[in-house]
């Protein structure tokens, strides 16, 4: 049709621009073409398809299949060679760190098992800060039961604070701070560590050494627990070829995973943009985002690893109509056609769709198509039939998305709690999930309800992705006309400075991951990757929105991350 993304810069001219392809009176009375619509002013996509598709990497052959393979076995005997507890864990660290963890889980824990208990006798320094916190994170990422007092001794006896000769110690502090990002609620010793470290860090950064001002800087922006291990990877292989002590046999096993990794999401992405290129949305919904990789890259965030490859190509495409279909809601549809589009997707039927405008029923019955396809492929492999499933999971989310919509259109302020009852739903993260559900893990009875019920661990991913989006969204999102999001809810109800309200928001994602870090280990009928994905989002979410709208706009930090992540391999042949 007309405009579909040619003059995105006329469009933004009127806020009560009238599509042109909308002009008919429909069996409603509504009559379209005094809609008025506003705009986002989305800058078209930087990937082009005929890119994507350009895109070519040596890994893929069979003779690097055999070379990992040998690789790995002797990364394996890396294992037996450490001696002591600290180079084991040392080694645990450096894998994970490096991106190749996943190859090794069973090693891992075997290894952890053996320097248990925490007590006198596990072989470790009692007084060696950096070794205690570093099993103190290392037991609590895999579940282990450990107790924040075994960091007590590095306490002063007589005033209870952290003593103040710690502060030098750089290794230890910043393996203490990352450590206390796995605190639960009320776990003052692990705040008090957590607000410790980070200001002598802070302080340190000016006196130390280059190499460790870099690690220092890394470490504050963003803490380990926080950060996708896709881009800690490539980050760290950088990093880690610096080091004196550098393990080559694990440098180049980390390079060359990376690049065999890249080479498989490119193969995905070609397969995803050929699909959304014959879908053809665009042409109709001219008005929405289109963000087929950085759809993919919250994809690629949720399971990095080589088997959930079709949970990527899928959730890659649900994410795509998701910010479709609000951007919808937000931005294009009368509260009129945002009323029949809700109910239509209640019925999932497509043989009530008489009274939607037609740019309505293009999208609705690609979705249905979609979803359909989906879940005849689930049907056929799994014996579950999804469809109820996914139509709650949809049905949810518009019907927030309707709420919202009614509160912008009576310019109605919710307080903060009225807003993230709502907002932890309209994130759209219980959608993703149940499809992460359906296609990433086996499938059981009581998961499935335990699932369709919203458990606490989705519902805290949600609510830190929800507060991360409106960080990094909502100055843009009430620009062009939007609800108030959390952080003006906030400033509204409490009269505090946008920067205070910001401050708050930060300080509830702390909160909610900590309720989260309880949860992700509580016992549960969720299988792991079901668990990391949920953990994941939020990390997928700082990602995104870590300088700003990483997902809206495309040409920033978002750029270089595809690059590095999907685009470039890493050279195997240098220092
Ligand atoms: C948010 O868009 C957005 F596009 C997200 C969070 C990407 C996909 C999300 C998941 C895979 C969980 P926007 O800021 O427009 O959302 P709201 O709800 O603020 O309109
Ligand atoms: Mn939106
Ligand atoms: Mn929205
Ligand atoms: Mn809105
Ligand atoms: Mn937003």
């Amino acid at each position: 049709m007309a405009h579909q993304c040619l003059f995105p810069q006329l469009l933004s001219f009127s806020s009560r621009h009238v599509d042109p392809a909308i002009r008919s009176l429909d069996t409603t009375g509504i009559q379209h073409s005094e809609v008025p619509r506003r705009s986002a002013n989305y800058k078209p996509s930087i990937w082009n398809n005929d890119f994507l598709q350009s895109l070519n990497s040596d890994y893929l052959g069979e003779i690097y299949v055999r070379k990992i393979q040998r690789l790995k076995d002797d990364v394996k005997r890396r294992f037996d060679e450490a001696l002591e507890p600290l180079s084991l864990l040392e080694l645990i660290n450096t894998l994970q760190r490096l991106g190749v963890g996943y190859h090794f889980e069973n090693e891992i824990k075997r290894a952890l098992d053996t320097i248990l208990p925490i007590d006198k006798n596990n072989g470790l320094e009692e007084e060696d800060l950096y070794a205690t916190a570093l099993h103190f994170r290392l037991l609590r990422q895999y579940g282990y039961e450990v107790s924040q007092d075994i960091f007590k001794s590095f306490k002063d006896e007589k005033d209870g604070a952290f003593k103040a000769s710690i502060s030098e110690d750089i290794k230890g502090m910043i393996s203490l701070y990352e450590a206390s990002y796995y605190a639960v609620e009320g776990e003052d010793l692990l705040d008090e560590a957590q607000e410790f470290t980070a200001r002598h860090l802070k302080e340190l950064k000016e006196s130390i050494a280059p190499h460790l001002v870099k690690q220092v800087s890394h470490a504050l922006e963003l803490p380990l627990h926080w950060t996708l291990p896709r881009i800690e990877a490539r980050w760290f292989i950088d990093f880690y070829k610096m080091k004196e002590d550098m393990d080559p046999l694990l440098l180049e096993f980390a390079k060359l995973d990376f690049n065999m990794l890249q080479a498989t999401y490119q193969q995905e992405l070609k397969v995803v943009s050929r699909w959304w290129k014959s879908l053809d949305l665009g042409k109709t919904l001219s008005f929405a985002r289109d963000r087929l990789v950085e759809c993919f890259l919250w994809a690629k965030g949720l399971c990095f690893e080589p088997q959930f490859g079709n949970c990527r190509k899928q959730i890659t495409k649900t994410t795509l109509f998701i910010t479709t279909i609000d951007d919808i809601y937000d931005v294009y549809g009368s509260l009129d056609e945002l009323k029949l589009f809700t109910d239509a997707v209640e019925r999932w039927d497509v043989n009530t769709l008489q009274d939607l405008p037609e740019y309505m029923k293009i999208c609705f019955i690609a979705l249905y198509n979609t979803s359909n396809e989906m879940a005849c492929e689930i049907l056929k492999e799994k014996g579950w039939d999804i469809i109820p499933y996914i139509k709650k999971a949809w049905a949810d989310l518009c019907k927030a998305y309707l709420v919202e919509a009614k509160w912008y259109y009576t310019g109605y302020r919710p307080s903060l709690e009225e807003y993230m009852n709502n907002a932890w739903i309209s994130i759209m993260g219980n959608v993703i999930h149940v499809h992460a559900f359906f296609l990433g893990i086996k499938i059981t009875k009581e998961a499935l309800e335990c699932l369709m019920e919203y458990p606490n661990l989705v519902r805290w991913s949600n609510l830190v992705v929800r507060f991360a989006d409106d960080l990094g969204t909502s100055t843009d999102e009430l620009e062009r006309g939007d609800v108030p999001k959390s952080i003006q809810c906030y400033m509204h109800e409490s009269g505090v400075s946008e920067e205070t309200a910001r401050e708050h928001i930060k300080h509830l994602i702390r909160d909610t991951m900590k309720k989260m870090n309880k949860d992700r280990v509580a016992s549960s009928p969720f299988p792991q990757p079901f668990i990391s994905a949920a953990v994941n989002a939020t990390r997928t979410a700082q990602f995104m929105y870590q300088y700003g709208d990483g997902h809206g706009v495309p040409d920033q930090e978002t750029k270089e991350r595809v690059f590095s992540l999907l685009v470039e391999p890493i050279p195997l042949m240098e220092g």
